[in-house]
């Protein structure tokens, strides 16, 4: 038995930063026809929406009709659609509901209660369950959700899914039905597709218990949770070995971040050849993971030694952003460029030099040492202050309690996105972490400092 799954699609937004044509090419409804289109393919045996499939309630145009049409053809291929509505699209899956032929679309729970559906497979005698609860407004609390479970009829000899869309490990006074691990667990089913978080669940390994968001089909800004490799789930039925997940990289559209290391260009043409063709490389490697993929977004960070002043640079890197905006065959756009390089410099030489110049140097040369080397009581004062303004930014951060988390993709999902400390002793790490940072974060910071003042003190002498 076969299934397709997805989630978060809002349909009728437009993919942020692209150009309006751009923009319309690679839609959310485009995405949308062509997971309808890869389902029929794959004769899957039905198409599973775990809510938020369209945006916003008066986007009838962009969003209402893609969405109908597509189930329409799957209906016509008799590929049954099971959806529940997350916090953006409960009136219009009632309202398609009403409209569509309800032999192949289910709205479950759409009155607020769970609500069971048996999908039989069309080439088999496999028959499942998949149990659905739906939002019915903009927000909803976790009892609400889950008071009217028990109330359901559960045949419980047979393989279960359970469809919902909310917040797992969210903030438990959060409006978007906050799901905590207890309440999966006191539920137990075969597996749980979920919505409302558009950054997918990594699925190797395969978590256990089989609990996922496949996430939105293609991201759509880009946001950290949008970042990197998209796509539906395709999710396998066997009596011998149970549930199996497995994702198709479907996406054409990317949005990634990407860190270039210059290597001393000469000039500026040089730096944009070497950033040029970090780039190709890593459009090899991101078409390695998604296969259809044509655009990506990048946010660019150029970092690495660089003798050219930062100011040149950017605005040297601003003329190939521009180029890439207007080719129509380009591979990729630029959607924010910052510059982290270090200059080159001769700090032992300046080392020697007398005044505010020697000083700088002498402190980059310590900062420069491995963390646990002994640092000049007054540079550890130094790092002291500025690591306690670091600590209490990162005092602001989620922490993460081991205990509470069950499954580690998860939670290495979470902490990948978040970057927060897991336990006492995981805190602690990351603080000794944080004071290295800190350690070359302050050598950066002077180098920079040092480069001005050699700068400034060559143009006084002529
Ligand atoms: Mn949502």
């Amino acid at each position: 038995m076969k299934l397709l799954c997805t989630a978060d699609l809002h349909l009728g937004r437009r993919p942020a930063r692209l150009p309006e044509k751009l923009a319309k090419k690679y839609s959310t409804a485009h995405t949308w026809l062509e997971l309808v289109e890869t389902a029929i393919q794959l004769q899957v045996d039905g198409v599973l929406l775990a809510g938020d499939v369209v945006d916003q309630e008066n986007q009838y145009f962009e969003a209402f009709g893609p969405l109908e049409e597509g189930i329409k053809r799957l209906a016509a291929a008799e590929i049954p659609v099971i959806a529940v509505a997350g916090n953006h699209d409960a009136l219009v899956l009632a309202r398609l509901a009403a409209r569509v032929n309800d032999d192949f679309f289910q709205h479950l729970g759409g009155d607020g209660n769970w609500e069971n559906y048996r999908l039989k497979s069309r080439n088999s005698s496999e028959c499942i369950q998949v149990v659905g609860w739906s939002f019915t407004g903009e927000a909803a609390s976790s009892a609400s959700c889950w008071g009217s479970f028990e109330g359901m009829e559960l045949d419980r000899n047979r393989p279960t899914l359970g469809l919902l869309h909310g917040d797992l490990q969210g903030n438990p006074e959060g409006k978007y039905n906050p799901i905590a691990w207890d309440q999966l667990r006191a539920h137990p089913l075969d597996g749980w597709v979920l919505g409302h978080i558009h950054k997918p669940t990594p699925l190797t390994p395969q978590p256990s218990p089989l609990v996922f968001y496949p996430g939105s089909p293609q991201g759509i800004s880009p946001g950290v949770g949008e970042q990197g490799i998209h796509g539906p789930v395709l999710l396998t039925f066997e009596a011998a070995t149970g549930f199996r997940a497995e994702r198709l990289p479907l996406a054409r559209l990317r949005y990634q971040p990407l860190t270039v290391l210059l290597d001393d260009p000469g000039t500026t043409q040089d730096a944009i050849d070497q950033v040029h063709d970090a780039i190709r490389e890593a459009i090899r490697g991101w078409q390695a993971e998604t296969p259809k993929l044509e655009l990506t977004v990048i946010r660019l960070a150029v970092a690495g030694t660089c003798a050219i002043p930062p100011s040149e640079l950017q605005q040297a890197l601003e003329m190939l952003v521009r180029e890439q905006a207007d080719s129509e065959h380009s591979r990729f756009l630029i959607d924010g460029i910052s510059i982290e390089t270090q200059p080159v410099l001769a700090v032992d030489r300046l080392a020697q030099e007398a005044g505010i110049i020697g000083q700088l140097a002498r402190l980059i040369q310590e900062l420069d040492q491995p963390a646990d080397s002994s640092l000049a009581s007054g540079t550890q004062e130094l790092l002291r202050q500025a690591d306690g303004q670091l600590l209490e930014l990162t005092a602001r951060q989620k922490s993460f309690k081991l205990l509470e988390v069950d499954s580690p993709d998860v939670l290495l999902a979470d902490i990948s996105s978040e970057g927060a400390g897991i336990s006492k002793q995981g805190v602690e790490t990351g603080r000794e972490g944080a004071a290295m940072t800190m350690q070359r974060t302050m050598a950066a910071e002077a180098r920079r400092l040092l480069a001005e003042l050699v700068c400034q003190q060559e143009a006084a002498h002529g």
